[in-house]
């Protein structure tokens, strides 16, 4: 059944585990021509053509054999009205996608986030690597190349339950029902600067991902991959930030389960 319901997608996605934002770094037409066409809705493609179907607020739409539900989050109440895609066994609790420039701190936040609301951490970098979820290293690049099928195979069940902060620095392959929340981290270009060059990186590597944050690519990337209402920008530059990001998003993870 998950085969119907999810498309074949194209291999080769760059930058895993590999701390390049894959969207900038692949920022070429190449990219956007890849990008858009899961976007345009080929038939049975993942991404919002599928899940919003049923058009606004609660619904149901079904794509092959899959049928899925939605329906207003609680979690949003008093805030703007969140869309809140679930599968048909429903989650208890939410997942939570950290996405984000390399750098912004997803980590670090998204561990903090995990242990605070009693969730599962799931650092998708450290699991391709772990898993060998990937096709070689790309030198140009500096990175590994993400196998996107075997990724997705291996998370699936791990996400199926609900209670999970995924961590990864691009967002729009996953399928767009597993999350409930997309947090896109931000952070000043001189804070960025300061933390990727302790990262000892290369001078094209961190021209890369300064350019994607400079550029909005990854917050561009959660608005065109999800539902704006439930993408949240987040400004992390400062431990303060950081702190008071978690135990907002903790807070909402616990009213979202009410
Ligand atoms: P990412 O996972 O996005 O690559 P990280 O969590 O590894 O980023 O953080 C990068 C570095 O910055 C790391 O040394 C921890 C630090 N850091 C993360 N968030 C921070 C914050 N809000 N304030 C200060 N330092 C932060």
């Amino acid at each position: 059944e998950r085969a119907r319901a999810r498309p074949p997608r194209a291999r080769g996605r760059r930058g895993q585990g590999s701390d390049t934002a894959a969207g900038w770094r692949r920022g070429t037409p190449g990219v956007r021509l890849r990008r858009g066409r899961r976007r345009q809705g080929v038939p049975g493609e993942t991404g919002r053509c599928r899940d919003r179907a049923g058009g606004g607020h609660g619904g149901v739409a079904s794509e092959g054999s899959a049928r899925f539900t939605w329906a207003v989050s609680p979690a949003c109440r008093g805030r703007t009205p969140a869309v809140v895609m679930a599968s048909t066994d429903a989650r208890t609790r939410p997942n939570i996608l950290v996405t984000g420039t390399p750098g912004v701190g997803k980590s670090t936040t998204a561990a903090a986030l995990a242990e605070a609301a009693g969730m599962e951490y799931l650092n998708v970098g450290e699991l391709v690597q772990r898993e060998e979820l990937h096709d070689g290293w790309d030198s140009e690049y500096e990175c590994l190349i993400l196998d996107e099928d075997k990724l997705l195979d291996e998370m699936e069940d791990r996400v199926a339950g609900g209670g999970v902060v995924v961590d990864y620095h691009s967002c729009d392959f996953f399928p767009e029902r597993w999350f409930d929340l997309v947090v896109v981290l931000r952070v000043r270009t001189e804070v960025l600067h300061e933390r990727l060059t302790k990262r000892e990186y290369s001078q094209k590597k961190l021209n890369d991902n300064m350019q994607c944050e400079i550029m909005d690519v990854l917050l561009t990337e959660a608005k065109e991959s999800y539902k704006e209402e439930i993408v949240q920008d987040l400004p992390s530059n400062s431990i303060e930030e950081m702190e008071a990001n978690v135990q907002t998003l903790a807070k909402w993870a616990a009213d979202w389960s009410q």
